[in-house]
């Protein structure tokens, strides 16, 4: 279904049918626009950059590339295709019809899920908002722009879902969603990872990698659910989200790639002289955002994620591939648990298990990329790793224990003498923004990442992106 540019909100939900719902949102929408311009991009607002607008759902030829203000994008409301008669694919309710109106009883529930999803969505924008003082080239720079008004129309998915089925309540959540602020110590986001600073290019990139990878197994979940306007909302945020994972693992891949280059080039390990970004340093700021983003998960038993199978509200990854009964009655999984100094397992009811199995799901999908980024590094002897899915936790089974990047349970005093190995320390950071110096000339590129091998839209990489 065609997206009708005419409106002054763009979507393909026939918001003009409706005058009260269009109204509401007419009148969210300056709060987005001033939010957007106190806490979105910090500069380039006014200039025009080459981005993509969806302008349709289907399958291909989705989306338009031209050249747009940033402030003038055209942030809308797009569901994927209603499918005619989809049935509710797990749960208690398995079988019946899916929902088109919000069922008293999952009200609560469904309301909550949407505000944390929609919560995360402007609390990235804000902590990329001062990256584009220091991207290493107009390649980049627009990418990030590109990332930025996508996790902008993110938010509007998840107002529209709010103002849409939960009256008054999703007003003012709809509202609440530009109130907290990333990092706010008296009105932080929901979730831990997206209170964290996103200061340098480098963090940025691990982080498309790493947190929106988490965006994608949680949409992808949420995309199952029986109630299908938020369902099929998921799935064309999903077709967006590719972009910014791609964006994370081919960035990170140019990190690896010009690193590699400099190590032989100059026969060390030691790239910094050479304004490079050695390979250990890398691995510390991989250990810090894998172990935030696993994070996102939740506890590995939960009794929220086992209610909101049962209830069908948020599935399994990809539930209709799974070879079961999709009910998870008496199906159970090892979950971990650590016990006197040693990580051990323990069976659990795959039902309470869920979060633990989507991120299980995850971890498998991020070391893919690592792989990829490992064929690079081994010309020069060199591997990358996922450090222990304990190391660094602070959410269920091994929050409060310590833990080494190679899994082994340790004191507080054996964390302290090696953290600094682990995690970026303060000098690491002061150097990697060292490097952070504007680049912006076409076809230019900071001397710490290699030029990717493609530009944007079969545009050359040298192509003007950003009209300066
Ligand atoms: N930080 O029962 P549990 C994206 C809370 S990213 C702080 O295990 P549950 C994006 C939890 O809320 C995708 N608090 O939780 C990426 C609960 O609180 P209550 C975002 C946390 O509900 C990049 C309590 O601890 N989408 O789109 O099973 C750029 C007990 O936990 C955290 C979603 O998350 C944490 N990390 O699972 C832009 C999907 N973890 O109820 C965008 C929607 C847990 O005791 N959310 N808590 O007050 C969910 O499905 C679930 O809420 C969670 C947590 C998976 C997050
Ligand atoms: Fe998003
Ligand atoms: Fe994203």
């Amino acid at each position: 279904m065609a997206i009708d540019y005419s409106e002054r909100i763009p979507n393909n939900v026939d918001l003009a049918d409706d005058r009260r719902l269009h109204r509401a949102l007419e009148s969210w929408q300056p709060k987005f626009l001033q939010w957007w311009s106190d806490l979105g991009p910090d500069s380039y607002q006014d200039r025009d950059i080459y981005l993509r607008t969806a302008i349709d759902v289907a399958q291909e030829g989705w989306a338009n590339f031209g050249y747009v203000r940033m402030p003038e994008y055209r942030w809308g409301i797009f569901l994927a295709e209603q499918m005619p008669d989809r049935r509710i694919g797990f749960g208690a309710h398995k079988g019946e019809p899916v929902w088109q109106e919000v069922p008293c009883e999952h009200r609560a529930d469904l309301r909550r899920l949407i505000v944390v999803q929609g919560d995360t969505e402007p609390a990235s924008v804000e902590q990329q908002r001062h990256l584009c003082a220091t991207a290493p080239s107009q390649y980049d720079l627009r990418n990030l722009f590109q990332v930025n008004v996508e996790e902008g129309r993110h938010l509007w998915a998840m107002v529209y879902l709010l103002h849409r089925f939960f009256g008054r309540d999703g007003r003012d959540e709809a509202d609440a969603m530009l109130e907290r602020h990333s990092g706010d110590p008296d009105n932080p986001r929901i979730l831990g990872a997206f209170n964290e600073a996103t200061p340098d290019w480098l963090s940025f990139f691990l982080f498309t990698y790493f947190t929106d990878r988490d965006g994608k197994y949680q949409l992808a979940s949420l995309k199952e659910s029986a109630f299908d306007p938020l369902s099929r909302t998921c799935e064309f945020m999903l077709k967006e989200e590719a972009h910014h994972m791609f964006v994370g693992a081919t960035g990170i891949g140019r990190v690896v790639q010009r690193a590699v280059e400099l190590m032989k080039a100059h026969d060390t390990d030691d790239i910094r002289p050479y304004g490079g970004v050695d390979l250990a340093t890398l691995q510390k700021y991989l250990n810090f955002h894998f172990s935030v983003s696993i994070d996102l998960f939740g506890a590995e038993v939960s009794t929220n994620a086992a209610n909101y199978y049962t209830q069908g509200l948020k599935g399994r990854f990809q539930e209709g591939t799974h070879d079961d009964e999709h009910i998870l009655s008496d199906a159970t999984v090892t979950v971990p648990d650590v016990v006197d100094g040693v990580i051990t397992s323990r069976e659990r009811s795959a039902l309470s298990a869920v979060n633990k199995t989507l991120r299980d799901d995850y971890a498998l999908d991020c070391q893919k990329g690592v792989d990829r980024w490992n064929r690079m590094a081994a010309e020069v002897g060199v591997e990358l790793r996922l450090p222990n899915e304990g190391f660094h936790r602070a959410v269920g089974a091994y929050g409060g224990h310590r833990i080494s990047p190679a899994g082994a349970v340790i004191s507080e005093s054996e964390w302290d003498a090696h953290v600094d190995e682990w995690l970026p320390t303060d000098d690491d950071q002061a150097f990697v923004g060292s490097l952070m110096q504007q680049v912006t000339a076409p076809g230019q590129f900071a001397g710490w990442i290699a030029p990717p091998a493609n530009g944007i839209h079969a545009k050359p990489v040298d192509y003007e992106y950003i009209r300066l």
